[in-house]
């Protein structure tokens, strides 16, 4: 890829996208759809996120009331583990720690079920939830957020393999062991850290 080439006039942002991609990964500029199941359709009236389990107090936002807090804008790589990684997705919503007081967990709170409209869950530690560039987000490069993206609203955790990025949240739940998530029962690594090509438990 470095040659010494003076025909070669390579720009920036490929220079460094060789370092951006993870083992086993090839960048796509399409954005795939990866879904199991149906997309389901959630009207913004009915729907609702809910925070429970090891919390102080279980609460329920609706659409309004979430939109309310502060808006973060990221720029983050997207990590698929059937080995698509797209870069540059720019991401807006508002981070799971801006919207869950740290005080509101309780110190046995240390890992997290998500759960989806659909059924879908995954888990995650509750420390990596809580890190700044962890978002529920509802725009993806400027356009509010596709029924087939995960629209309304989606988890993003960039630096773990997509599947960790739950479409369609629905709520949040603490709990003081792991459990695992549908794909993590199925086989996939319980963290899944895409540097560490940690995509299957064996
Ligand atoms: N609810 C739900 N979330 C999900 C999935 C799913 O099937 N259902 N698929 C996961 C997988 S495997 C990936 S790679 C990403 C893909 O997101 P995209 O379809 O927006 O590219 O969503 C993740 N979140
Ligand atoms: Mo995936």
């Amino acid at each position: 890829m470095y040659q010494n080439n003076e025909k070669t006039n390579m720009e920036t942002r490929d220079d460094v996208s060789v370092y951006r991609t993870p083992p086993g990964q090839k960048l796509t500029e399409k954005f795939p759809v990866l879904t199991y199941g149906d997309i389901p359709q959630i009207p913004l009236t009915e729907w609702s996120f809910t925070i429970d389990g090891l919390v102080n107090n279980k609460i329920t936002f609706n659409w309004e009331e979430i939109m309310s807090f502060k808006q973060t804008i990221l720029t983050k790589d997207f990590h698929c583990v059937t080995q698509w990684s797209r870069l540059d997705n720019l991401w807006e919503g508002i981070r799971v720690k801006d919207l869950i007081g740290k005080n509101n967990l309780k110190s046995n709170a240390k890992y997290a079920l998500i759960y989806c409209y659909g059924g879908y869950t995954t888990n995650l530690p509750s420390e990596v939830l809580l890190e700044d560039d962890v978002l529920l987000a509802h725009k993806h490069d400027g356009d509010s957020l596709s029924p087939e993206h995960g629209g309304p609203m989606r988890l993003v955790v960039p630096k773990l393999y997509a599947w960790k990025s739950a479409k369609w949240i629905k709520g949040i739940n603490f709990i003081e062991n792991e459990e695992l998530g549908f794909w993590e029962n199925l086989g996939y690594h319980s963290y899944g850290d895409p540097w560490k090509e940690q995509r299957f438990k064996f």
